[in-house]
């Protein structure tokens, strides 16, 4: 049985931000059934946690004797022994795996730039001076991200990991309404969210916060 942890409280009140939620969404697509275990901010700091997340952060992945922290590796890890989030083909394959790099090295940072200014710079003096900066580097993202995708469903053929795990990156703008400067961005997450494998883990994933354990 595969366990992953997660936030017994969600800052997001489990709304599809925290990052067990990527981690969640491909285990649906490829099938496999897992447990969650919940832990408090304070128990995620405690050695018990830290022995499996040196930074004390969830998710992990535990799976018989592997124990894995870090939502790419973890994607990559499933993407790689289950059939249905990397294509055959060994080239296609590569560059599904770099669509994942992109979206967590390249895309990623300047997103949670964007976070750490809201949430936790807000008050500071120089904040709504930094602000047009930080988005400034989200728009040179996204463009470029935008053009590449076209009018293109995914970004490289089928749906992969890399779409995965971009649309997981990406979703996190769609309040500050800089997603929707690029419509066929904003599709391209639409289509992520519809897909029924991210409905099952989003609903999963709501249900802590709720109490309400989806159907079936
Ligand atoms: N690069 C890591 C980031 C993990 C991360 O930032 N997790 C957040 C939840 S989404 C967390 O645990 N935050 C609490 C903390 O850092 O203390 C990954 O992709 O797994």
């Amino acid at each position: 049985m595969i366990t992953i942890t997660a936030f017994e409280r969600s800052p997001d009140r489990g709304r599809g931000l925290a990052r067990d939620m990527r981690v969640r969404w491909a285990l649906e697509e490829v099938g496999q059934p897992y447990e969650v275990r919940l832990l408090s901010f304070n128990a995620m700091k405690e050695p018990a946690h830290l022995a499996l997340h040196p930074f004390g952060q969830i998710p992990t992945y535990e799976e018989d004797d592997l124990a894995l922290f870090e939502t790419g590796s973890i994607v990559l890890h499933l993407a790689e022994r289950h059939p249905g989030l990397l294509p055959n083909d060994i080239n296609a394959r590569a560059r599904a795996i770099t669509w994942i790099f992109a979206a967590l090295n390249t895309v990623e940072p300047p997103i949670m730039d964007l976070t750490t200014t809201k949430l936790l710079e807000a008050d500071r003096p120089w904040a709504a001076e930094r602000l047009p900066l930080v988005t400034g580097r989200i728009r040179a993202r996204l463009a470029p991200l935008s053009a590449r995708l076209g009018d293109a469903d995914w970004l490289d053929g089928a749906f992969s990991a890399g779409d995965l795990m971009m649309v997981s990156v990406l979703i996190r703008l769609k309040v500050s309404g800089i997603l929707s400067e690029y419509p066929n961005l904003a599709a391209y997450v639409a289509r992520g969210e519809a897909r029924p494998a991210y409905r099952r883990a989003f609903e999963a994933q709501l249900a802590v916060f709720t109490g309400n354990s989806p159907p079936g």
